[in-house]
């Protein structure tokens, strides 16, 4: 068998064109691992996978601006709403930069793009029929005076009960619902009893799209969580306010009507497209974005938190319906579940998180993206342990994988004069090796489509365990001592050096910066990032090709370490906090 074999596989030769987006988080308080695990990272994997498979992906985000929680917190804050959206949007777009999210474009609501597609969405959902002005009785609030909006109110769930639940959607079971539909409604700054009161608003006729939705929800393939949160919501569905008595939003383009705003959740999807916009605004090309959302052929991808499940599965592609537009539906929702903090939920407020600026001074950013992938929330509520990240760090990275890379490429220093050796005819034990590779790239490449980074994970440490077992088994190091079984050693050591390029390959998509270092070290002058997937595990290591010395992959994350984390934490928990 000829070493230019050894990872030769049919390839998918038709471009596809996808549109991937993240949930736009709100510009309301620094993000954290858990909103990463969520809509970020799984997204972040996805686009490098299908980039490196050379489709045209265009993967879109932003900050969300609007919203009656931000005036609030600007308001305890002594910010104006848009000093306030400044400063979180600022806070986070860095943080995707630490982590090393490759948004196409992080665009925000607040941008020029965004109101004018708000209002033809409203008029056109107007003109057809879909939206309707209405007197409602809202909650108002006696002691303050004035009609509270969803995010000053709390009252009991309707669904499951939860006591604590907030004035749009349960924080305990995700349901999403009007303030009013609340039990035993009060306010949340006073904790004052509401009352109903009338006031006139527009409402979405959500109800007018049940059949189509559902027609549209039975032909999804999508995760059973996904859908079945879906059909219960669409079981209720019903007419909903979309605009609220603010000064902070996107205006109504009604005379007579400027001074209400709409409801953040009618807004914010459409960021979607507003962002795009934007994007195509800075590639000098205006009309770029209709490529992606005017062609049916695109495949559009949205990553999201699963409160944020009935918005996109149903909410929003009704209002796509309902307009004139010929806009994309969503074609995969991917939601996962929640990412907590040691058995909690990661809190700021609460001092219930992990100080990030501290983060990244002592870790990499590889070492937090394959720790959330490793254990990310795919089919139920995972969280982040010091421990589960030091036994990732320690005993993955850098037992693993950090060790098959550092050894193989001292041995070549040491044995091979520092160059790729000639490959030679293989045996019976190198076959199985290589069909084992192949085996699992196959694996690797199943579960990115499917959006499974935990078994992304698991398979790419079966490869570099397999990488280890082959090299101990093979022991080529007593091969080196004996020239006439140098060739021997060789083939050990060229198909060692093909796994690790199979591993700095596959890996990339989670840990772009250490696949980067082992493609260098493997004397590749061009950047993984740029690789096409299938004709790189097809190209062949050069024989004789001078490689630079290998440097270390990772560092031991200590013991002491870890339990400073621990305790820091503890601290900062039991320290008493301001209350508001
Ligand atoms: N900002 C909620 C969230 O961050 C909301 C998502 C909007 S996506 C259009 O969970
Ligand atoms: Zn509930």
């Amino acid at each position: 068998m000829r070493m230019s074999c050894i990872v030769e596989r049919k390839s998918r030769v038709v471009k596809e064109k996808i549109l991937i987006t993240s949930a736009l988080p709100y510009a309301n308080g620094p993000l954290h691992f858990g909103h990463i695990a969520g809509a970020y990272l799984p997204a972040d994997a996805y686009a490098r996978f299908e980039r490196m498979q050379g489709n045209d992906v265009l993967y879109i985000c932003g900050s969300d601006e609007y919203g009656a929680p931000i005036i609030l917190n600007a308001e305890l804050a002594g910010r104006s709403p848009k000093e306030h959206v400044d400063f979180f949007h600022k806070i986070n777009l860095d943080f995707f930069h630490k982590l090393e999210i490759s948004f196409d474009h992080f665009s925000r609501t607040t941008s020029a793009f965004h109101p004018p597609i708000v209002k033809e969405f409203f008029l056109d959902l107007l003109k057809n029929g879909y939206i309707e002005e209405g007197t409602t009785e809202q909650l108002f609030s006696q002691t303050e005076n004035r009609f509270l909006a969803d995010r000053y109110v709390v009252g009991r769930c309707p669904r499951c009960g939860y006591e604590q639940a907030r004035g749009d959607e349960c924080g305990r079971c995700g349901a999403s619902y009007e303030a009013s539909d609340l039990i035993d409604p009060r306010s949340k700054l006073t904790g004052s009893p509401l009352t109903l009161k009338k006031t006139n608003h527009y409402y979405l006729l959500l109800d007018k799209f049940k059949e189509r939705l559902s027609e549209f929800l039975d032909l999804k393939n999508w995760k059973q969580n996904v859908k079945h949160f879906a059909a219960s919501y669409l079981d209720e569905i019903r007419p909903r306010a979309i605009t609220r008595d603010l000064e902070w939003g996107v205006s109504l383009p009604i005379e007579g009507r400027e001074d209400k705003v709409f409801y953040v959740w009618f807004d914010a999807p459409i960021g979607y497209i507003s962002a795009t916009k934007e994007w195509a605004k800075t590639r000098d090309d205006p009309s770029a974005w209709e490529k992606y959302w005017f062609d049916p052929k695109t495949k559009y991808i949205q990553f999201v938190g699963k409160d944020n499940i009935p918005f996109h599965a149903l909410f929003f592609p009704a209002m796509i319906m309902g307009q004139d537009q010929p806009y994309k539906i969503v074609d995969e929702l991917v939601a996962n579940e929640f990412y907590n903090l040691e058995g909690r939920q990661f809190s700021k407020s609460d001092g219930w998180y992990i100080d990030l600026d501290d983060f990244f001074d002592r870790f990499d950013s590889d070492q937090i993206r394959y720790a959330i992938a490793a254990n990310a929330p795919e089919t139920a509520d995972s969280e982040f342990t010091w421990k589960d990240f030091q036994m990732r760090c320690n005993s993955d990275l850098l037992g693993k994988l950090g060790n098959l890379v550092n050894r193989v490429l001292v041995f070549v220093q040491n044995r091979c004069q520092g160059k790729i050796p000639p490959p030679h005819e293989l045996e019976e034990a190198d076959l199985r090796f290589v069909s084992e590779m192949h085996r699992l790239i196959s694996l690797i490449e199943e579960h990115y489509r499917n959006f499974r980074l935990r078994r992304v994970c698991s398979s790419l440490m079966e490869l570099a365990s397999l990488g280890n077992s082959y090299f101990d088994a093979k022991a080529p190091w007593k091969d080196a001592k004996e020239v006439k079984n140098h060739p021997f050693m060789e083939t050990t050591i060229t198909l060692c050096l093909e796994c690790v390029k199979v591993i700095a390959l596959t890996s990339s998509p989670i840990i772009p910066k250490t696949a980067e270092k082992i493609w260098k070290m493997l004397g590749q002058e061009d950047s993984i990032s740029t690789q096409q997937w299938q004709a790189s595990l097809e190209r062949t290591l050069l024989p004789g090709l001078s490689l630079p010395k290998p440097s270390i992959l990772f560092k031991k994350v200590e013991d002491e370490v870890i339990e400073e984390e621990v305790e820091k934490l503890k601290k900062m928990w039991t320290t008493p906090k301001p209350r508001i």
